[in-house]
């Protein structure tokens, strides 16, 4: 165990009356729920990048945090010494799980393929530490962001050889995930999108996207991969237009690509909020469409117009959030991954573990208010209440594929059907949310 924590065991869970900052007061995750332990339910992830080589730049400033392994020297040496602490965090915090891009793990090389080398270096070593401390690979992604051979894109790139670049580093990212066991892929297009449309050929840029997501699908098959693949949608930041925008507009994409069997989303808390949605309403959608896969929980703020990637605590909001999660039967592949980061005056070793100590107490209580709403059925029974006209078969009919507005219509000038309004009880039913917080 290193010494970068000031503390070396496992945290363990005390109770809501503890006053120990670093313990569990509410994430006990031996505690069962519906024969499931809630380390089972909540799946949680600790990400590689914010966590480990984020050191507090921002648009206006640099680096505030000071990391032993980020700096000069020998960069392999530093990877493998980030990777000791790393694992001694995810042990210590008892995480399932982690998840990492390419280049958080290992630094990029003079050439593709030594970047790859590095890559498969550092996951020699991550493959010792997962059989020794039992956390396992969430998902993997490639970083085809950060780089300048990005700017105008990776797969939506205009210049083709770029195209081909992204190409090798995916499969790199693909072959490794898989080795390592990991349960998802993800692709989060940071730079798929445009500046201007002055200079853009949007249809083409779509149509390489497209082909790009369908070579990967085939890939995975190929490689015998059984996880989803994950698009992250996110609205804009840091291109003004992303393609992957919007949960619907993934979809969309999907379908038009005839990948909406292989690909799913992960949904991020505060993109959902950059693209004017709740987070709730992007999990709906895309449970309504069968292609929830993931979360990357995390929270906005309202009065900064950027992804601030706060770790989440607002229990209430994540109630909403986990509440169809569990209606429908909770994660399969996904979990919750902390795609979050300290503030950047947060400047000592523990305040990793403050973030993720409160915010993973934050899920758990969360996803029991949530389970003890779902299991009640009141909300659940208002719902099917206001819908209760449609169970009548002559109303059935309307959807049945065969009747048609003419014939509709015809009952209607037989039988007009007057309608009644009724309430929607929304001030009802937010009392009776409060009553379980
Ligand atoms: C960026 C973001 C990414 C993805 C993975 O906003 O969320 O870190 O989660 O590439
Ligand atoms: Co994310």
């Amino acid at each position: 165990m290193s010494q970068f924590f000031s503390i070396k065991t496992p945290v363990k869970f005390e109770g809501a009356g503890t006053a120990n900052p670093l313990a569990f007061r509410h994430y006990d995750a031996k505690k069962t729920i519906g024969g499931k332990s809630l380390a089972e339910h909540l799946r949680f992830t600790v990400c590689y990048w914010h966590s480990f080589t984020w050191t507090g730049s921002d648009p206006f400033g640099g680096p505030t945090i000071e990391r032993p392994w980020i700096g000069a020297g020998d960069q392999m040496a530093l990877a493998k010494q980030k990777a000791d602490v790393a694992f001694d965090m995810f042990t210590v915090l008892g995480a399932p799980y982690f998840s990492f891009h390419d280049r958080d793990i290992a630094p990029e090389g003079a050439t593709l393929a030594e970047s790859n080398k590095n890559v498969s270096v550092i996951a020699e070593i991550f493959a010792k530490k997962m059989q020794a401390t039992g956390v396992k690979l969430l998902w993997g992604t490639a970083n085809m962001f950060s780089h300048r051979r990005f700017m105008a894109g990776a797969a939506t790139n205009p210049d083709p050889d770029v195209f081909a670049w992204c190409a090798a580093q995916v499969k790199h990212a693909m072959d490794v995930t898989h080795q390592l066991g990991g349960e998802n892929y993800v692709m989060w297009g940071g730079r798929e999108g445009y500046e201007s449309l002055l200079n853009t050929d949007l249809k083409r840029e779509l149509a390489q996207a497209g082909r790009f997501l369908q070579m990967a699908v085939d890939y995975k098959h190929k490689i015998g991969f059984k996880g989803p693949i994950l698009i992250e949608p996110k609205p804009q930041e840091p291109t003004k237009h992303q393609y992957d925008y919007d949960v619907g507009n993934v979809y969309g994409f999907l379908k038009a690509n005839g990948v909406e069997k292989d690909v799913k989303v992960n949904i991020e808390q505060n993109h959902a909020m950059l693209a004017k949605h709740s987070f709730e309403h992007e999990i709906e959608l895309a449970l309504a469409l069968g292609i929830f896969g993931s979360l990357d929980i995390n929270r906005g703020d309202n009065q900064v117009g950027w992804d601030t990637d706060q770790f989440a605590m607002n229990v209430p909001e994540m109630v909403l959030a986990f509440y169809p999660i569990v209606k429908a039967g909770g994660f399969t592949t996904g979990g919750l991954n902390f795609d979050a980061k300290i503030r950047r005056q947060s400047l000592d070793a523990d305040d990793l573990l403050h973030g993720h100590i409160g915010s993973m107490d934050a899920c758990a209580r969360a996803w029991e208010i949530a389970t003890t709403m779902a299991a009640d059925g009141t909300l659940e029974k208002h719902v099917a209440a206001r819908y209760a006209g449609w169970d009548k078969p002559e109303n059935k009919q309307m959807l049945d594929g065969k009747t048609t507005l003419a014939d509709i219509a015809a009952r209607v000038a037989k039988n007009e059907p007057n309608p009644q309004p009724r309430s929607c009880k929304q001030e009802y039913l937010e009392n009776l949310i409060n009553r379980y917080m």
